[in-house]
């Protein structure tokens, strides 16, 4: 119910009358007051003026499920959000989840993370109220060798969706941040069960840093924010939104083998490794090259400084830009 008279507020130019509502919803006045009186507490600014009604002045800046649910287009991703003000991380929630049996499309963000995490056990700096830290749950029937494709198709739709939002020209950098001008506003970390043939779940964790002013000083000069790039504060919502609505579409492609070609030449068009020499970092061994295409596997090809080519899979490798990020 609160949700549907959240939706009526917002739906609405001006008062909408506790009797409208009543009607509407068939329940009663008082039980209208006490869903009125829990959202003020949860932040919304709900003015009530006796013989006129309700009327919504201002939501909080907060990404529970009623908010990110509101004018969301998709048909099952992100249609349950579990939301948290702290946590040590989504992912590691969303994998305990997924165990427990969770359903695909599953979504769980915080507005701080205690603990976020990177890849190969590194840190996620996940400051409260400024970034979106979210893990999504998915279950695609695919075989474990593909799970990296998942990866590049997230890469895709946050790089569409941030783009689409804010106007900024984010790129993706081979195969999982996502930056601009040259500096990480995203990384993207995959975690899987699987077994031989089979993926149990994967937890697609993504961390967009939107309205953060600075950053610690070991990586204030590679990371940046949204806010910091475009000079003014972002919709944390509106970025949800658009990524969950980017990722359906491309996910379902990919699981219906549908515009394959189309899905890469777009990764392609938005990824700034390619073109670029590069360095490429695997266990203790490093080459330097220059990164001239994807595969249709989403490998990078890469030119060594000999000539020889080689295709690079995305799990093994670290990939430094030579001039830049
Ligand atoms: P990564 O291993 O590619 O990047 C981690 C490295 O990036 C760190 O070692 C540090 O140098 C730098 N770094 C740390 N925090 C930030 C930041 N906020 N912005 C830019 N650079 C940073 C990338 O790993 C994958 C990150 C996934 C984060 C999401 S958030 C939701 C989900 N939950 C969770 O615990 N992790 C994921």
């Amino acid at each position: 119910m609160k949700s549907k008279i959240l939706q009526l507020l917002k739906d609405s130019d001006g008062y909408v009358s506790g009797e409208e509502i009543s009607k509407i919803l068939g329940v009663s006045r008082t039980a209208i007051w006490k869903v009125i009186s829990h959202l003020k507490e949860e932040g919304y600014i709900i003015e009530s003026v006796t013989k006129k009604g309700y009327m919504l002045r201002e939501t909080p800046d907060l990404l529970t499920e009623d908010e990110i649910l509101y004018n969301l287009n998709t048909k099952w991703l992100g249609q349950k959000i579990y939301h948290h003000h702290q946590i040590d991380s989504t992912n590691k929630e969303a994998k305990k989840l997924a165990a427990a049996g969770e359903k695909e499309g599953t979504i769980v963000i915080s507005e701080e993370q205690l603990a976020g995490r990177g890849r190969l056990g590194r840190t996620w700096v996940s400051p409260p109220q400024t970034g979106i830290w979210m893990s999504v749950i998915l279950r695609p029937p695919i075989s474990p060798a593909d799970a990296s494709k998942i990866t590049l198709i997230a890469g895709l739709a946050v790089c569409e969706g941030i783009q689409a939002v804010t106007g900024l020209p984010a790129q993706i950098k081979w195969p999982n941040d996502i930056v601009l001008h040259n500096k990480k506003i995203c990384g993207i970390l995959t975690e899987m069960s699987a077994e031989m043939e089979k993926v149990n779940y994967i937890i697609l964790g993504i961390g967009i840093n939107v309205n953060i002013n600075s950053f610690p000083e070991d990586i204030k000069n590679t990371a940046t924010s949204l806010k910091i790039e475009g000079e003014k504060d972002y919709d944390r919502k509106e970025i949800v939104k658009a990524i969950l609505t980017n990722l359906e579409k491309y996910y379902e492609a990919y699981l219906n083998k549908q515009d394959l070609e189309d899905l890469l030449e777009k990764y392609k068009r938005h990824c700034l490794t390619l073109g670029k020499e590069v360095k490429i970092i695997h266990r203790n061994e490093e080459f330097i090259g220059k990164a001239v295409d994807l595969s249709e596997e989403g490998e990078l090809v890469v030119e060594k400084q000999d000539g020889q080519v080689v295709t690079v899979f995305s799990g093994e490798v670290s990939v430094r830009g030579l001039y830049g990020y």
